[in-house]
């Protein structure tokens, strides 16, 4: 998921767009440091900087330092391509300005809604895991297929599945992968959910299944996605003896919301979830930093 872009040419700044603030870095120090090293760089060579969870990718055309802040944990081929068609488009549009040196006085903000269309193409990878049963697949349906109303019956996800979804997320598009939770599935998460920036797992609240997540679910996920954020969903909240939201965030270790997904009444909560959990609204976790006992 790309997060924020920033033009800069001689120290000062021609655009910038963040969509998601950093609220981790010294946004300032960082570009400083990036923007010099960006400056060094051939003509529409691309390099990266990788701190903590962000990646910075940076190029330099007619003198002018892009640099786009990115997931650490998106797929770095396909922001590459991004970019390449970012500078593209900006070189069309100002060449001429940047080399008559009218640049100084002019306003750039209409290449913003360029930058968000090239943002849009690149769905942001959200990965539904947990065991097998707890309700992912019911989860996934009540996001995509808002007429048919959530699946009532259990029909086991082989290896995984997965579909586009579009909501009140602009400028993201979601890839929502859902995971086969079953024990003979989970050997293969590995290769499905990489480069996934957003990890919901979900629960069906009660204590095993709890422990199940720990167990198998936890040590994949952090081979993965260490970058990746996570939140959880305690589902199931209507069955008797269901832990409540705050027992399963305890335990888990991540934030944890309660859900229904088998009651369309909660297909709102569970797209204001998402949206939150993208735009880094609601509390999170990063997959690395999970703490449990
Ligand atoms: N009572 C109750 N049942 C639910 C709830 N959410 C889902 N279910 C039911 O639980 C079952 C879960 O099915 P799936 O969503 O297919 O489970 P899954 O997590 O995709 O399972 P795998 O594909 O095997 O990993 C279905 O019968 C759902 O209707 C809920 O909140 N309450
Ligand atoms: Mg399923």
């Amino acid at each position: 998921m790309i997060r924020e872009i920033h033009i800069f040419r001689d120290g000062e700044t021609l655009f910038e767009d963040i969509i998601i603030p950093n609220i981790d870095l010294d946004s300032n120090a960082v570009m400083m440091l990036v923007s010099s090293s960006a400056k060094k760089l051939q003509e529409w060579k691309i390099d990266n900087l990788e701190i903590e969870r962000y990646r910075y990718m940076y190029m330099n055309s007619h003198d002018t330092q892009f640099i786009v802040t990115m997931d650490r944990q998106a797929s770095i081929r396909k922001v590459h391509e991004a970019l390449m068609g970012l500078v593209s488009k900006f070189m069309e549009d100002y060449q001429d300005l940047l080399e008559s040196g009218a640049w100084k006085s002019t306003d750039f903000s209409s290449f913003g809604s360029h930058f968000r269309k090239i943002v849009g193409r690149i769905p942001v990878k959200v990965c539904l895991a947990g065991h097998g049963g707890t309700g992912k697949t019911t989860l996934l349906e009540l996001a995509t297929l808002p007429s048919q109303g959530p699946p009532q019956d259990y029909v086991p996800t082989f290896f995984g599945d997965k579909a586009l979804l579009r909501g009140n997320f602009d400028p993201y598009v979601f890839s929502m992968f859902d995971l086969g939770g079953q024990d003979r599935f989970v050997q293969e998460w590995g290769k499905i959910i990489r480069s996934g920036s957003m990890v919901v797992i979900v629960s069906d609240s009660t204590k095993d299944n709890i422990s199940w997540t720990k167990r198998v679910a936890y040590p994949v996920l952090r081979a993965e996605l260490p970058y990746a954020r996570i939140i959880a969903v305690a589902n199931k909240q209507d069955l008797k003896g269901a832990l409540s939201p705050e027992e399963v965030s305890k335990r888990l270790g991540v934030p944890a919301y309660g859900m229904q997904a088998n009651k369309r009444d909660f297909r709102d909560r569970w797209l204001e979830l998402l949206r939150m959990l993208a735009f880094e609204e609601i509390d999170f976790h990063i997959v690395g930093d999970i703490e449990v006992d």
